[in-house]
């Protein structure tokens, strides 16, 4: 079945969205999700004038030997832009052979391993008592799982709390990179008693997540881990900048809190050590960022093996698209251990169609062979692409730190 066209589709319903369309001889179309927050246009060109070509005349079902051919064939492997593009292509792909074989695509992955996806919404605020309150609404409208986030007493700007209404948080929100200022100590003194808070007001049922956006030193994190310990968390997320994987083995001489890393990874390479000297406890490889579901899968049986479980990013900054290719991976493996659901702002409804269903705490990505998801190109055109960059952190003295 000859691949006889693609193309990239570039819209902004809200926040910008990078989509690959492939379309087969015998007119079935496949969607993927090629959106790099903040660095689209780098995966659009990649696609446009170094992808896109080659796929021409290609046979769609051949998914693995086409992922092979771009990674190997490129001489120049990995990196968020190049792993970015072949998962479009990939998600296309599997899009394309559900819908020729008129099945859900989790179904070719060996079929659903679950009833349902257990997914974490966030909750923020610009207090302790606005953060509760959010987390408050998450368990009446039927979550299991959040993750809490709240402003933290002497610091401007904290990742993950938004200016005003807590379900509209957007890190990427301006043309020039927004300058937010980090300090370590009143962070660190700060999170235990936000995290206790929840804990006393709704007990030790929920589930309880709490993001650090790589901000710690290993010792830092060590240290944040035992004082959260009581609080029984089911993850703290990226403590530390995780390209350095053996900075982990410190963090785990210091702490039984699980730990969740990689929605920044690209490939298996950047989670290997980690997974094999059990370094974490969940990993947060993404479907469009680390090549695909066919590399996805991969991650994943390593991490199976070492018994570490999933925990994929589900930021609204990747699109419906990766988003249903998450959730039919997340349905099929044996190591699922949670989704993160942030969902997509309006007008993002207009241009992509789901089919995925919230129903108390879990998620299914539906029956519809492929994906689930169809794109309107028409309401796509009606959303030009809008540039926007992710905030930076300086500390104090002017120096950059990791946002
Ligand atoms: C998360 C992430 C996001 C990222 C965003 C960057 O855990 O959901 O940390 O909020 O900051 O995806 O584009
Ligand atoms: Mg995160």
């Amino acid at each position: 079945m000859k691949i006889i066209d693609a193309g990239v589709i570039i819209t902004a319903p809200g926040r910008n969205y990078v989509t690959l369309k492939i379309t087969t001889e015998d007119g079935v179309v496949g969607w993927g999700d090629a959106t790099l927050n903040g660095r689209e246009l780098a995966v659009a060109t990649y696609l446009r004038d170094h992808v896109c070509p080659l796929l021409i005349g290609r046979d769609a079902h051949r998914i693995e030997d086409i992922w092979q051919y771009l990674y190997k064939g490129s001489y120049w492997r990995r990196g968020p832009v190049q792993m970015t593009a072949i998962a479009a292509v990939d998600i296309a792909l599997w899009d394309i052979k559900g819908k020729v074989a008129g099945l859900p695509v989790y179904q070719l992955l060996g079929g659903a391993a679950r009833d349902g996806v257990m997914v974490y919404g966030h909750a923020s605020g610009s207090s302790v008592a606005e953060m509760l309150d959010d987390v408050a609404a998450h368990l009446d409208e039927g979550y299991l799982a959040v993750r809490a986030q709240s402003a933290i007493p002497g610091m401007d700007k904290v990742y993950g709390v938004p200016p005003k209404d807590g379900r509209l948080y957007e890190p990427a929100s301006s043309n020039v990179p927004q300058e937010e200022t980090w300090e370590t100590g009143p962070y660190l003194r700060f999170v235990p008693t936000m995290l206790g808070a929840v804990r006393e007001r709704f007990g030790f049922d929920v589930h309880l997540l709490h993001d650090v956006h790589h901000r710690l030193s290993p010792l830092e994190a060590g240290r944040l881990g035992r004082d959260l310990e009581e609080h029984r968390m089911f993850w703290i997320e990226d403590p530390t900048p995780a390209e350095d994987q053996s900075a982990f083995q410190l963090i785990r001489q210091h702490t039984t809190t699980p730990i969740a890393v990689g929605e920044i990874f690209n490939s298996i390479w950047d989670c290997q050590q980690l997974i094999t000297e059990r370094l974490i406890d969940y990993v947060r490889t993404s479907v469009s960022h680390a090549g695909g579901i066919t590399h996805l899968r991969r991650i994943f049986a390593l991490a199976d093996l070492y018994g570490v479980r999933t925990g994929s990013h589900g930021a609204g900054d990747l699109s419906p698209v990766s988003f249903a290719a998450a959730l039919h991976v997340d349905l099929s493996v044996p190591n699922f251990g949670i989704q993160e659901y942030m969902g997509h702002r309006d007008p993002a409804g207009e241009v992509f169609r789901t089919g995925y269903k919230f129903e108390n705490g879990y998620m299914h990505p539906g029956d519809a062979p492929g994906l689930g998801v169809e794109v309107d190109e028409q309401a796509a055109a009606k959303f030009p692409y809008d540039p926007k960059y992710l905030p930076i952190n300086r500390r104090r003295d002017g120096s950059m730190h990791d946002w």
